[in-house]
């Protein structure tokens, strides 16, 4: 490894997020181009891309649409204040995006990342019982084995231990609801997870330990992606929906992850058939190219707020980069593509496919649940004994090795292809995991 700082192709001054550094400047795996569903690397080998990106990349890499509006918006106008000021794409932006949400979910607030969206939701939830005089509202509640980013209120929400547990005493008055993963009952599900929609019900513990006037927010993601995977049991999220109504309590989906067609519908909320208060979301928005986020809010959220005097601020919140002109370009792009390549009905049509192809890994060495929705897919696998996450990270490398990138979380293998992924890139991705799975 180069450590010397003062040579530009130096390693050391990098310091990676969430990456082994040390490990990975050993062993770089360097990417200098990508299009469609390939990467290329330095080294100028082609490796198909099993995850999107980080999961954002729905339209492929170097979507032409996309890469054009963002040249053109660069010239056109590149930068305009957010605060007291605005410009028309972002105008544009925010109901096209109304226009998808579903249900009354019909106001829009930008951000530049999911950790902000996530934030962004989790202020307004407060603030919105404030405004309406319920200010002992304050409690804020997520679920174990939930992502909600890696910002202060989403990692308190959160429920990824090692991303908590380095970092103080977070926010108080936050509670979890127990997560849903269950192999002994749910290992091998198809679509949703058979069992465990009484773990709904547990929101009904929290109301009862803390009292419903205490509660704001619940939060969660319809799908865990992170975690790896994390099917809803089946009537779970109506059930969820049901409570918070009936306790005044809004409901936050995450779908930073499952927005933007990777269930193959618009978002997971439409998939589920489940309708909350606010979304978020990120990623996909713009196909991974330019950072931006956006959580949708319901119109009687946004109401609540439109009181006061009309020249005084309503929400005291927002981002330098809120609506970017650039990442507003981007997203409509982005959007114009997902619908002229009908990219949302392409992912739903693969699915079934996709499930058989991932199904077809049963029974492959230290292979004990395969879980799928939409174009996500996720293989849990035994762990080593006393040697956890290693043969998640041996697999990831071999199938690296062999020409594809796949995502690890613990000893899950994780998938989400672009959604433009043909039949025999799914064959062929999927070829190499099972390769990768034996030796
Ligand atoms: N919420 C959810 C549900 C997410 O999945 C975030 C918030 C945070 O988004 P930002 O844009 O701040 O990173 C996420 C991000 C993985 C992986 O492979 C998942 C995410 C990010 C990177 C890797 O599991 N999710």
């Amino acid at each position: 490894m180069d450590t010397n700082p003062k040579r530009a192709n130096a390693m050391d001054a990098y310091w990676m997020p969430f990456t082994a550094n040390r490990h990975f400047k050993q062993n770089p795996r360097m990417i200098a181009g990508a299009e469609g569903m390939y990467y290329t690397t330095t080294e100028g080998k082609k490796v198909l891309d099993g995850t999107a990106g980080l999961w954002c990349v729905n339209a492929g890499h170097a979507a032409p649409r996309i890469t054009e509006a963002v040249k053109n918006q660069m010239t056109e106008l590149d930068y305009a204040p957010a605060f007291q000021m605005g410009h028309p794409k972002a105008f544009e932006l925010a109901n096209r995006l109304a226009e998808l949400a579903p249900g009354d979910l019909n106001h829009v607030f930008f951000t530049n990342s999911g950790s902000e969206s996530v934030e962004t939701a989790l202020k307004i939830a407060l603030a919105y019982h404030k405004a309406r005089g319920n200010a002992s509202r304050t409690r804020l509640i997520g679920r174990e084995k939930g992502y909600h980013g890696v910002n202060f209120g989403g990692i308190a929400v959160g429920g990824i231990v090692n991303n908590r547990r380095h970092f103080g005493s977070l926010l108080t008055g936050v509670d979890h609801l127990r997560h849903t993963h269950d192999l002994e009952r749910n290992a091998y599900s198809q679509g949703e997870a058979e069992h465990g929609v009484e773990l709904a019900e547990d929101l009904v513990r929290l109301i009862e330990l803390h009292g419903a006037e205490t509660i704001a927010a619940v939060i969660v993601e319809p799908m865990a992606g992170s975690a790896g995977v994390i099917l809803p049991p089946k009537g779970y999220l109506k059930r969820l929906r049901e409570i918070t109504r009936e306790h005044g309590i809004l409901l936050i989906f995450d779908e930073v992850i499952t927005a933007y067609g990777r269930l193959g519908r618009a978002f997971g909320a439409d998939y589920y058939g489940v309708e909350p208060d606010m979304i978020t979301t990120a990623k996909g928005l713009t196909n991974g190219v330019i950072p931006m986020g956006a959580v949708m809010i319901s119109g009687e959220i946004h109401d609540a707020f439109m009181t006061g005097p009309d020249h005084m601020i309503e929400l005291f919140h927002g981002y330098t980069y809120s609506g970017n002109p650039v990442a507003c370009a981007a997203a409509l792009a982005a959007l114009d593509t997902y619908r002229e390549e009908e990219l949302f009905e392409r992912a739903a049509s693969l699915e079934g496919y996709w499930a058989e192809a991932m199904f077809s890994l049963k029974g492959l060495p230290h292979v004990k649940d395969i879980r799928c929705a939409g174009l996500v897919g996720a293989v849990e696998l035994e762990p080593v004994a006393d040697m956890p996450t290693k043969r998640a990270l041996d697999v990831y490398l071999r199938a690296w090795d062999k020409g594809a990138h796949l995502r690890t979380t613990g000893d899950i293998i994780a998938m989400s292809p672009p959604l433009i992924i043909e039949k025999q890139e799914i064959d062929e991705l999927v070829g190499i995991l099972a390769e990768s799975l034996i030796a």
